[in-house]
């Protein structure tokens, strides 16, 4: 019997290297495999690039919370709905320290920083470069998502040394804009030339769950899988629906769908860190135990995501050990470029 890749998986699906040029066709025939033969080629994928029982480890912060002026119409942070959340200022440099510090003892090999912003004013790109540097001192890796960049802002956080940006496409170039006004989807990826350009690491990816159709998932992960460089680390999201937001109501995901979205991104990004995102407080672990299988090696610990729950320390360890998963060191990424840093040093691993 020929081997199952053989058998049903388009051609090129498993190329040793990176592609960029992934045709609709090929992307919607990946979603329609049979279940088996899916994880079983994703599965195929992650272990020529991955240890298949690492998972890597981040932490979220909430730096700067609400009142943003974008309309997201599935974010809690926006001024333009009514979701009882109250805004605060941007955080003091050493409470953020002494939060990663926390993150790191509860096994944190990340620290993610998020501010509720369309986009860092000046005036505080001096405050955000030392909360990178204080973190980084931990020996932790660092990451900002503080909205669009400008090339400088960009060039400064880069010389502060931070390791990864996240900043999400959220859903395919078609959709978008049933979800998004403020900003178009191009403003994205401009913002991701910069980072991309600056030598720091991307990180990005959507939101599943918001309403969109399957091609729309498939739409995501083409504009993702072809740009110019892979994301070193690509989130994927389940829809954390939040009361007062337009996508306060959506259906509940269904699991299976997820996993194979999960699936298709590790074939198509096979190099690349998958993030296994929010909603995790609504999976069971049996759904996650499948995510992992598909090929996420990432996930947010911690008992908070940015201001939505997040399953905890407990929880987690015991789902880990049951699983047999270990953390991934830091910097253990192979896609990930070393970080420039003020000093011109390449922070080690720990
Ligand atoms: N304000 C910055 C921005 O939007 O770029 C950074 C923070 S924002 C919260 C980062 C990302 O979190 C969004 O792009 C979106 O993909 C994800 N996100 C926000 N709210 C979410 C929710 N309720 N459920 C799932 N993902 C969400
Ligand atoms: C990402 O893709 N997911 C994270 C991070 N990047 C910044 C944010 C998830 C937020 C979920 C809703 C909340 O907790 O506010
Ligand atoms: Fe603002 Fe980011 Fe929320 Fe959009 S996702 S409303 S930009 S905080």
């Amino acid at each position: 019997m020929a081997p199952l890749t053989e058998q049903h998986l388009p051609a090129d699906a498993l190329e040793a290297e990176p592609r960029h040029n992934w045709a609709r066709e090929e992307v919607e025939a990946l979603f329609a495999l049979p279940f088996a033969d899916l994880t079983f080629a994703a599965q195929t994928a992650h272990r020529k690039n991955f240890d298949a029982n690492e998972v890597q480890f981040s932490q979220l912060c909430s730096i700067k919370t609400g009142g943003c002026p974008e309309d997201c119409g599935y974010c809690n942070q926006s001024s333009k709905f009514d979701t009882g959340l109250p805004a605060s200022k941007l955080m003091e440099v050493q409470k953020v320290i002494d939060e990663a510090a926390r993150a790191k003892e509860g096994g944190a090999t990340r620290f993610c920083m998020g501010a509720a912003w369309r986009e860092p004013k000046d005036r505080d790109m001096a405050t955000v470069e030392a909360m990178v540097r204080g973190v980084k001192a931990l020996g932790m890796e660092t990451c900002m998502t503080l909205g669009m960049l400008s090339t400088e802002q960009t060039e400064r956080l880069g010389d502060a040394g931070l390791d990864y940006y996240n900043h999400n496409i959220d859903t395919s170039p078609e959709y978008y804009d049933q979800v998004i006004t403020t900003r178009t989807f191009q403003d994205r990826l401009d913002t991701l030339a910069r980072v991309r350009e600056a030598g720091i690491n991307v990180c990005s990816g959507g939101i599943v769950g918001m309403g969109e159709a399957d091609s729309d998932r498939a739409g995501m992960l083409m504009a993702l899988a072809n740009l110019p460089e892979h994301p070193q680390s690509v989130p994927i999201n389940a829809l954390m629906p939040t009361t007062g937001t337009p996508l306060g109501s959506s259906d509940a995901l269904n699991p299976i769908e997820f996993v194979r979205m999960i699936a298709v991104a590790r074939i198509m990004m096979p190099k690349s860190v998958v993030r296994l995102s929010a909603g995790r407080e609504n999976m069971s672990d049996e759904m996650q135990a499948l995510c992992f299988l598909a090929g996420a090696n990432s996930i947010f610990v911690g008992d908070k995501l940015l201001t939505t729950a997040n399953p905890g320390k407990d929880h987690d360890e015991a789902l880990m050990e049951r699983l047999g998963i270990r953390s991934m060191p830091a910097h253990a990424n192979p896609s990930e470029k070393p970080s420039r840093g003020s000093d011109g040093r390449v922070q080690a691993a720990e």
